[in-house]
């Protein structure tokens, strides 16, 4: 017998854990979440290695696939449940274009945060050379979103998802949303959406069943 059930493994400290756990709740679809401790290594053990082969978060197992790489997971999600996706093929498109174009520059945000966060070691020049990486990509996307409500289309898709998912935790690089307008409007948007939650109240710390929205 297939099983159905989603079963998703990540952290909570993880953005790239975040951005399927959002689609599950933004979506209200019921799954498993299984934790793994990135602090005690628990993602670089044969276990986990046997599912992600690059010892990171997170892993979406459903149907006897797994499927790992935050960005691959949102494609799968959107395509399986029919959540989030774009309503053109153009439009389904372009938003895989903003999740290959999140993984290149959004990315800047997530280093600068995780320097700051987790590897004080990390010499200054470092962060320096990778800050207006970030600062550029916030920029981008704030522009990107001039006169828009949402990155693709007339709705929330797995782009936003993405995009968003990544730059959640930018305030713990001292990077900021708040100062560019178009990005704080367009998070106020998502954050309205039924079901929303930020990181640390969204992703447990432990195993937990979801059994989302009837
Ligand atoms: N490109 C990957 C990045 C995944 C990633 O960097 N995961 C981090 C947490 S956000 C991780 O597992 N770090 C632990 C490690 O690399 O040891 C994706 O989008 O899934």
């Amino acid at each position: 017998m297939i099983d159905d059930r989603l079963v998703l493994h990540g952290s909570f400290t993880s953005s790239s854990s975040y951005k399927p756990m959002l689609f599950l709740a933004l979506a209200g679809l019921p799954f498993s979440f299984r934790t793994v401790n990135l602090k005690n290594g628990v993602q670089k053990e044969p276990a986990h290695l046997a599912l992600n082969r690059y010892g990171q978060v997170p892993v979406l197992r459903h149907r006897g696939l797994t499927i790992v790489m935050s960005n691959v997971v949102l494609d799968y999600l959107a395509r399986t449940t029919g959540h989030f996706e774009p309503k053109t093929e153009q439009q389904c498109w372009q938003a895989r274009e903003w999740l290959a174009w999140e993984n290149d520059a959004i990315t800047n945000v997530a280093r600068v945060r995780h320097f700051a966060r987790f590897r004080p070691d990390v010499p200054q020049d470092i962060v320096n050379f990778f800050r207006p990486q970030a600062e550029a990509a916030l920029d981008f996307a704030d522009k990107s979103l001039q006169g828009r409500e949402w990155l693709v289309g007339d709705a929330c898709s797995i782009a936003d998802i993405g995009c968003w998912g990544r730059m959640v935790f930018a305030h713990e690089g001292g990077l900021s949303i708040d100062q560019r307008p178009n990005l704080a409007a367009w998070r106020d948007r998502l954050r309205a959406m039924p079901g929303f939650a930020l990181p640390y109240d969204l992703i447990p710390k432990k195993d937990a069943e979801f059994e989302g929205r009837t």
